[in-house]
Order: C-alpha cells, then sequence, then structure tokens
C-alpha cells in the first residue's frame, strides 16, 4: 500500500479515479499527453523540497550543488534538442515564459503583434483579457477567410504599418504549418524581434516534422507537456545575445524560486526526446492526424482549412448542425475527450463556440496508428451526427473503453507493471 493511500485515502481514491480514467478513455485534447513514467517519478522527487532562487553558479540560497548539476544538465540538453545557444528552463508555464520575454524585452505600452485568441492563437499573445492584451498594445492578425490558414502578405502589411516590438508566431489552435521563414524575414524587416511561441508542436520540431523557428526566432517558448511529452512546464530559448535580457526577465523578472523537480523531470523529457524513437513517434503523430482527418472528412464533417499539417484538427461543427459544446460533451459521453474552440470568424461565443480541437498526441504514445484513427474517426462521425442519441453515445462509451484498455498507456500501465 503506497503512502498516500494509508494516509490520505481521500486523494488517493481520486487520483486512482483520475488513473482509471486515464486509461479508458481515449484522450484527444490537443494539448495533453502521457508523460512517462521517469518523468512522472522525477515530477515527484525530493527536489520538491529545495529552493534555488538564481542560477547555477549563482543562488540566493545555500546547499545547491546538485540543483546546479541538475540545471545544467538539462540546460545542455535543451540546447542539443533544439540546436539554440541559450536556454533557461526554468519558466513554470508557457504563460510565465511569454510573460518573462515581453519583461526582458519591450516595456508597457509597447506595440506587439499576435495571432488573435478567436482564430488559433493563445491568451498571452495579446487577448484583452489576459495581462498581455492590458499592458501592451498588441495588434492582432487573423487568418485569411477563404483559406483560413495564415496569409503572410497581410502579416507583412501589418508589421510595416505598425511597426511592433516583437511579432509573436505560434498558436493553439492552428492545423496547419507555420513558415518561421517568412515570419523572420518579416520582423527584420519591420524591425521587430522575432518570438515563436512552438508549445503546440515543440515535439514535432524536436522530431523533425515541423520547420523549427531556431534559425529564425530571436526567442523562442514552449511549454514541455504537450507533444514534447515532458512535465507540466516550460522552456525559453534564445540566441546569444538575447540570453541575458531573458534570464532577467524570468529571475528576478517575473519569478521567484524555480520548480526543480519539474526542472528535473524536463531533462529527463529532453533525454527522451533526443532518442531515435522520438522521431518516429513525432512522424506517427502527424500520420495520424492526416489519418483521422480524411475520415472525419469522408464521414461528412468539415475541418477548418479543410484539414491538417500537424498534431491537430478543427472541426466546424456547423457542418453538423451543432455547437462546439454540444459535440464536445455529446463526445465525452461516449469516452472521447476532446475540447471545444472557436474557429475563424465564429458566430458563437468562446464559452459555447462552433469548433471542436481534438490532436493525435496522447493516443499516438499509445502505440496507436491510421487503422485506430480510422476507427476512433467513424466513433466521432457516429457520435457527432447523432448528438442528442443516447443509445449511440452508450453504445460506442463502451466499444471505446474495451478498445483504450488494449493500448498501454505510458507511466500508468508501464508504472504498474514494474
Ligand atoms: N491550454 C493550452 C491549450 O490547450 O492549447 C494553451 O495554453
Amino acid at each position: 500500500m503506497s503512502a498516500l493511500s494509508r494516509l490520505d485515502p481521500e486523494v488517493a481514491g481520486i487520483i486512482e479515479h483520475e488513473r482509471t480514467r486515464q486509461v479508458e478513455s481515449l484522450e484527444m485534447i490537443a494539448s495533453e499527453n502521457y508523460a512517462s513514467a521517469a518523468v512522472l517519478e522525477a515530477t515527484g522527487s525530493v527536489f520538491t523540497n529545495k529552493y534555488a532562487e538564481g542560477y547555477p553558479g549563482k543562488r540566493y540560497y545555500a546547499g545547491n550543488q546538485f540543483s546546479d548539476e541538475l540545471e545544467n544538465l538539462a540546460i545542455d540538453r535543451a540546447k542539443r534538442l533544439f540546436g539554440v545557444d541559450h536556454a533557461n528552463v526554468q519558466p513554470t508555464s508557457g504563460a510565465e515564459a511569454n510573460m518573462a520575454v515581453y519583461q526582458a524585452f519591450v516595456n508597457p505600452g509597447d506595440t506587439i503583434m499576435g495571432m488573435e485568441l478567436s482564430q488559433g492563437g493563445h491568451l498571452t499573445h495579446g487577448s484583452p483579457v489576459n495581462f498581455s492584451g492590458r499592458l501592451y498594445h498588441f495588434v492582432p492578425y487573423t487568418v485569411d477567410r477563404e483559406s483560413e490558414t495564415i496569409d503572410m502578405a497581410v502579416v507583412r502589411r501589418l508589421a510595416n504599418e505598425s511597426r511592433p516590438k516583437i511579432i509573436v508566431a505560434g498558436a493553439t489552435a492552428y492545423p496547419r504549418a507555420i513558415d518561421f521563414a517568412a515570419f523572420g524575414e518579416i520582423a527584420r524587416e519591420s524591425g521587430a524581434l522575432l518570438m515563436v511561441d512552438m508549445s503546440h508542436i515543440a515535439g514535432l520540431v524536436a522530431g523533425g516534422v515541423h520547420m523549427s523557428p531556431a534559425p529564425y526566432a530571436d526567442v523562442v517558448t514552449t511549454t514541455t507537456h504537450k507533444t514534447l511529452r515532458g512535465p507540466r512546464g516550460a522552456l525559453a530559448l534564445s540566441k546569444l545575445e538575447h540570453a541575458d535580457a531573458l534570464d532577467r526577465g524570468v529571475f528576478p523578472g517575473t519569478q521567484g524560486g524555480p520548480h526543480l523537480h519539474s526542472i528535473a523531470a524536463k531533462a529527463v523529457a529532453f533525454a527522451e526526446a533526443l532518442r531515435p524513437e522520438f522521431t518516429v513517434y513525432a512522424k506517427q503523430i502527424v500520420a495520424n492526424a492526416s489519418a483521422l482527418a480524411e475520415e472525419l472528412v469522408s464521414g461528412g464533417v468539415r475541418l477548418v482549412s479543410g484539414g491538417s499539417d500537424n498534431h491537430l484538427l478543427l472541426v466546424d461543427c456547423n457542418s453538423v448542425d451543432i455547437s462546439g459544446l454540444k459535440a464536445q460533451n455529446a463526445l465525452q459521453g461516449a469516452g472521447i475527450i476532446t475540447n471545444r474552440n472557436t474557429i475563424p470568424y465564429d458566430q458563437r461565443s468562446a464559452y459555447i463556440t462552433s469548433g471542436l480541437r481534438m490532436g493525435t498526441p496522447a493516443l499516438t504514445s499509445r502505440g496507436m496508428k491510421e487503422d485506430e484513427m480510422r476507427r476512433v474517426g467513424k466513433w466521432i462521425v457516429r457520435v457527432l451526427k447523432d448528438p442528442d442519441g443516447e443509445g449511440v453515445r452508450e453504445a460506442v462509451n463502451a466499444e471505446v473503453a474495451e478498445f483504450a484498455r488494449a493500448y498501454p498507456v505510458p507511466g500508468i500501465t508501464d508504472a504498474i507493471a514494474v
């Protein structure tokens, strides 16, 4: 019996339920994944107990000889993984990493360009309800109404008109490849720094199946738990000339003590992503998203931009005459976990939405391939076409649970086996 189940059976029970939920459902939230048993073990390590404000060799607390060793190891691995000059492994979340970059390179009131949240951007890319939109003057760019993809000519025009200090490239609900080289050219032309938030696609970049922003961006931020399959947390990378400013933006600019337990787990995840198997995994994520996209389209479901180049799909729920909220809830009833999302030029609110975002990283971590994606796609179409049909939901839910149990879950079923 574990210490937790002896000392706090209430919390242990809730965790056990969550473990079962993760095994028996199909986890298709594009930003979620299953961390390995090694990543989970490092996350739960004794580094939870340690304070280490500062950086390796320059701490404000004693007792940090092993913290220094750990943080240097994580930095070296991150630099190797993404081929960059400088890495800061301390950001505790993607939002804080982005905040640290703004703090480092611009002043309140300065102009920044970012993709509008309702079109696929992120809260911290200038949403008026977020610190970013309140502190800085954001000029949003949108996608083209017809192609539903980023129009680089429009980005160039806006950049030349508004002369931002930073251009932010990167998205949370954009199913297509992003041309970081073109963003880099526009940033140079308009005198802006290029910041790439590659949170969603970091694992694809690490696996070589998406253009790397490293050669073009001044600064790159990313979370570590999405396609990268690490612990909850983030990472900021830069060219050498920006290293000091970036580090000061993280600490003391926006954070206090780093979360060393999370840095330990990031180091483990970076080593996992450096292995050749990770490239195979990243390729499979994309192949799976394409197979799923084909199945949905052939079932009569419209996808924003018509398909996917990466790990995610954005379903236009108008094509099945329901809202994103209704679609999300119907699929949840069938054991398929997704999240509703606005689609470009959405007529519904951000709470109801007309879209449904889904991704393949977590299912791919369970070893599923194109055949499984086609099967999953058929279930999704069945439910979306009859969202009120309790019988359909129940039947699909039973099939999904049996199907899901047959696929091992990294960090869960392998941890139980040892
Ligand atoms: N919440 C994340 C996502 O789901 O994409 C972004 O921060």
